[in-house]
């Protein structure tokens, strides 16, 4: 009689809560390559790459450790091609007397894993995941009741609960919690980012990568370029590469966007944390140790940080604080179609399309172009927030819905009505213009305001804000905006909405079949 331990995919961590206890004898861990996940939307390419290469991995290593693994492959014949039919098979074959599993990262999958619970006759236990630095259940007490929820409050309570960048018990090092005002510094001549390390694909990765030729051949992205760290000890050579060479410049260059530049100063290791081969709080206390060392200044430090026990922890507590209802929000009754552009590249709009371009080929763009391009556009052209999700969901390596539909739904499309954010992040061309070079080789002119020519995000920026008034001219954040719309000549306005509905009804709507097989 065994215990048997389901691991995960995106659970790939030897200090998992459901090995804790364990003895190596008596435990079989189960790893398992399922059709259902590999193909519930259509992952880019290099997802599934990273993800089922680090898998095989990771289920070497275990082994190497004394671990017995039982590792399903994806075209093992009697692969049933679910976690249900494949933990249930598992536990026939191992006479499990028990199974232990770390809960999964989305709710889909928890559904799921319930239904088996209730299904099979021995012992169940779905445990926390305690890779995670707040639980769910602390999330949901610090969230409910409250009358705004900000990332901002709960990113000092997690501070304080970790001591990162503290001094004593209560006072943020420095003085202040928050340095994000010297994070915003356009891109310039001095700046000079060094490349990242790659890690060029080994035998298991190639035959992964053959894999995936074979059966998801014609998925969305390339594979030429794949170089993620797919094992623990590469993601560590990526935490000590960025935090010697690129942390020191993280925090001023982070709104920053530069053609062609696709890694900047950013860390890259979102794909790392996110499959569990980086504990969150380790990578944080070196950058906090790099500080303390004179190595980085405290804004990049304290931004960097911020990113993984703020943003990262505060919108997996919401994605399960705001589920099952937040895949259906649409504050904004949007309604648009996602353009065929966000799949092809093919767009005049110079920003746009190196998005999309690095998108394709990195299965990876960085945040200001995630926030403030892609998700910018789709929010004032007023694009289908699930449609959005999907594309998301479908293209980024690092995508799972725990994390991709709160920063999409709530984050860039406000579908939440401002849950997660205090206003919506709409904004017209300047903004790309002076956080870029895009602009400067446009077809369009972003300082054209309407007409031929005129940059698109212009005239979107001011349809959007016409089309949501009634919801959003209560907002303190962003009344000031009606009050200059107010001011504006009539001429003015009417040009600014006809170039909007000229542009729009010019976009292609996407081909269906692009993020899920059609039915
Ligand atoms: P860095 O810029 O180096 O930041 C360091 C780390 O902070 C990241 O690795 C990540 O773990 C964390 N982080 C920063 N911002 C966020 C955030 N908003 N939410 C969660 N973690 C954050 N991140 C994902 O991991 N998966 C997604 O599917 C995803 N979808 C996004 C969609 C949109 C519309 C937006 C605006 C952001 C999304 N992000 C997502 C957050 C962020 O863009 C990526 O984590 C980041 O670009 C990854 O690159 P990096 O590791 O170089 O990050
Ligand atoms: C995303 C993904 C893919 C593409 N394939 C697998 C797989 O074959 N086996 C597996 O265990 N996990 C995979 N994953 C990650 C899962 O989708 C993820 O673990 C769940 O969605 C929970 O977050
Ligand atoms: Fe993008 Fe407008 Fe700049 Fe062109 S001009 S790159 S469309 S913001």
């Amino acid at each position: 009689m065994t215990v048997l331990v389901p691991i995960l995919g995106d659970q790939l961590s030897p200090d998992l809560a459901s090995l804790r206890g364990c003895t190596k004898e008596g435990t079989v861990l189960l790893l398992m390559e399922v059709r259902e996940e590999t193909t519930y939307v259509r992952h880019h390419k290099q997802k599934i790459v990273l993800i089922l290469s680090a898998m095989r991995h990771f289920a070497e290593a275990m082994r190497a450790d004394g671990w017995t693994v039982d590792y399903i492959e994806l075209l093992d014949p009697d692969n049933t091609g679910s976690f249900s039919g494949e933990i249930t098979r598992a536990a026939a074959r191992h006479n499990a007397k028990a199974i232990r599993i770390v809960e999964p990262g989305e709710w889909r999958v928890l559904q799921d894993l319930n239904t088996l619970k209730s299904s099979l006759s021995c012992r169940f236990d779905i445990l926390p995941d305690d890779r995670f630095l707040c639980s769910i259940p602390q999330f949901i007490g610090w969230a409910q009741g409250r009358r705004e929820i900000r990332m901002e409050y709960f990113y000092r309570d997690m501070r304080r609960q970790t001591g990162l960048l503290m001094d004593g018990d209560d006072e943020p090092a420095g003085g202040q919690w928050n340095y994000d005002a010297q994070n915003r510094a356009s891109p310039d001549d001095s700046m000079d980012p060094p490349p990242t390390p790659k890690f060029r694909p080994d035998a298991v990765t190639q035959a992964v990568i053959a894999l995936v030729e074979q059966e998801f051949g014609d998925h969305f992205g390339t594979l030429d370029s794949f170089s993620w760290p797919v094992t623990a000890s590469q993601a560590q050579t990526a935490v000590d590469a960025f935090i010697e060479q690129r942390l020191p410049c993280f925090g001023k260059y982070q709104d920053a966007m530069v053609h062609g530049e696709d890694d900047l100063f950013h860390s890259l290791l979102s794909t790392s944390l996110n499959l569990g081969l980086l504990d969150p709080l380790a990578v944080c206390r070196k950058a906090e140790a790099a500080w303390r060392a004179g190595k980085a200044p405290l804004n990049a430090a304290e931004g960097f940080i911020r990113q993984i026990i703020g943003w990262r922890e505060f919108i997996r507590g919401m994605y399960w604080f705001e589920m099952p209802e937040l895949r259906a929000a649409n504050a904004l009754d949007a309604t648009r179609p996602l353009p065929e552009f966000y799949w092809t590249g093919e767009t005049d709009m110079r920003c746009l399309a190196d998005c999309v371009r690095s998108t394709r080929d990195n299965a990876h763009a960085h945040h200001i172009q995630r926030l403030m391009v892609l998700g910018n556009f789709a929010l004032i052209a007023g694009v289908l927030p699930q449609d959005l999700e999907d594309w998301f969901l479908v293209v980024y390596a690092d995508a799972y819905e725990w994390v991709e539909l709160p920063n999409v739904g709530a984050m860039a499309l406000w579908a939440d009505k401002g849950r997660l954010a205090s206003k919506p992040y709409a904004a017209g061309g300047n903004y790309i213009n002076r956080m870029s070079d895009y602009c400067s080789d446009c077809r369009y002119v972003v300082s054209r305001k309407t007409g031929e020519g005129a940059c698109p995000f212009n005239s979107l920026y001011w349809h959007f804000m016409v089309r949501n008034r009634r919801l959003l001219e209560n907002n303190s954040r962003v009344a000031r905006v009606f009050s200059t719309w107010d001011r504006m000549a009539e001429k003015k306005r009417a040009d600014y909405l006809a170039t909007a509905e000229a542009f729009l009804a010019s976009l292609e709507p996407a081909r269906p079949g692009w993020a899920r097989d059609e039915p």
